[in-house]
């Protein structure tokens, strides 16, 4: 079960059709988050098509790698990866959040092949991952364990329990990436509870800091490749991001946190991405199987 480790020309390809397929399915349903799923689409795109070794063919590979995003709001982002990534077929994106599909608001291990834990409620992830991470030492397994967590999510208490954990039983095959936007919900996060200085936070309580600009690509995988040579400790990765990336008139503005674009205002971002609503949305309505390989589903542009 091989990493797939894209070229980096593929990756910026991966990444500007994750972006079409976020606002296209938000489009769709109407309901949804914007902001942190397009701030976590470049980092997202480095991970699932370069940095992680996966099986979307055979979800219970027991040598798969263990990823799971903490911040449960930004399933647009989440079943975009994994749906270019082949866990089910594009198609499937225009049903998200309808009552009777299998792609709900927020993560459900019960719904959706290939999410291994529910999430939404924030601050439980990375207790989660510390599980997994230590679990697998006792299955000697090489496997590594990802987690994504939010900069506002860091202001949940249980987090600094966890960490402490990792720090403790010397977890280095667990890498968190926090996604830096500097926005949440209500505003910025500086002014709702601050949490700087975030790196030396996590130095102090025992891991190992990369700080990286979360939209460089070739950036994000070198601190990939630096939390995989770190042994020891656990590495956090704090991905330097902007709320709405990629959409004029989304970036830096927390307002962008949790709504979706008008049919109107999705016709503007997608023309700026290249593509136009009709058009991708023939993409994804054309695409009924798995797209199992990284050449099968390209095409459309
Ligand atoms: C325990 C808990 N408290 C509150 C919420 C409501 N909530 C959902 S997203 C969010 C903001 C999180 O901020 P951040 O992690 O920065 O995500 P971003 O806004 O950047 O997407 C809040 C408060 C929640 N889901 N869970
Ligand atoms: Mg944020």
């Amino acid at each position: 079960m091989p990493r797939l480790q894209l070229s980096l020309d593929e990756l910026r390809e991966r990444a500007l059709f994750v972006r079409r397929d976020i606002i296209t399915l938000l489009a769709r349903s109407q309901s949804g988050h914007s902001g942190g799923p397009l701030s976590s689409t470049d980092f997202g795109t480095a991970l699932f098509f370069h940095e992680m070794d996966v099986n979307p063919e055979r979800l219970d590979d027991p040598g798969r790698d263990l990823w799971h995003f903490s911040i449960g709001h930004v399933t647009p982002v989440i079943y975009s990866l994994m749906a270019e990534r082949g866990y089910f077929p594009l198609v499937d994106l225009l049903g998200f959040r309808q009552f009777k599909g299998h792609l709900q608001g927020h993560p459900s291990k019960h719904d959706t092949p290939g999410i291994e834990v529910s999430a939404g409620s924030l601050g439980q992830g990375l207790s989660v991952c510390c599980g997994m991470a230590y679990g697998s030492r006792f299955d000697r397994s090489t496997r590594r364990v990802y987690c994504v967590m939010g900069d506002g999510e860091q202001q949940e208490g249980q987090i600094w329990e966890a960490s402490m954990f990792a720090a403790h039983y010397k977890l280095d095959n667990l890498c968190a990436v926090i996604d830096y936007n500097r926005k949440q919900i209500d505003g910025d996060v500086q002014d709702v509870l601050g949490i700087a200085p975030l790196a030396d936070k996590w130095r102090a309580f025992g891991w190992h800091v990369v700080e990286v600009d979360g939209h460089d690509i070739p950036g994000v995988l070198a601190a990939f490749d630096e939390a995989r040579a770190t042994k020891g400790k656990p590495t956090v990765i704090l991905a330097h991001t902007v709320m709405g990336k990629g959409i004029s008139f989304m970036e830096d503005d927390y307002k962008w946190h949790g709504v979706p674009p008008s049919v109107e205002q999705a016709e503007k971002a997608l023309a700026e991405l290249g593509t136009s609503l009709a058009s991708w949305t023939r993409r994804l309505e054309t695409h009924t199987a798995r797209a199992v390989t990284p050449s099968a589903n390209g095409g459309a542009s």
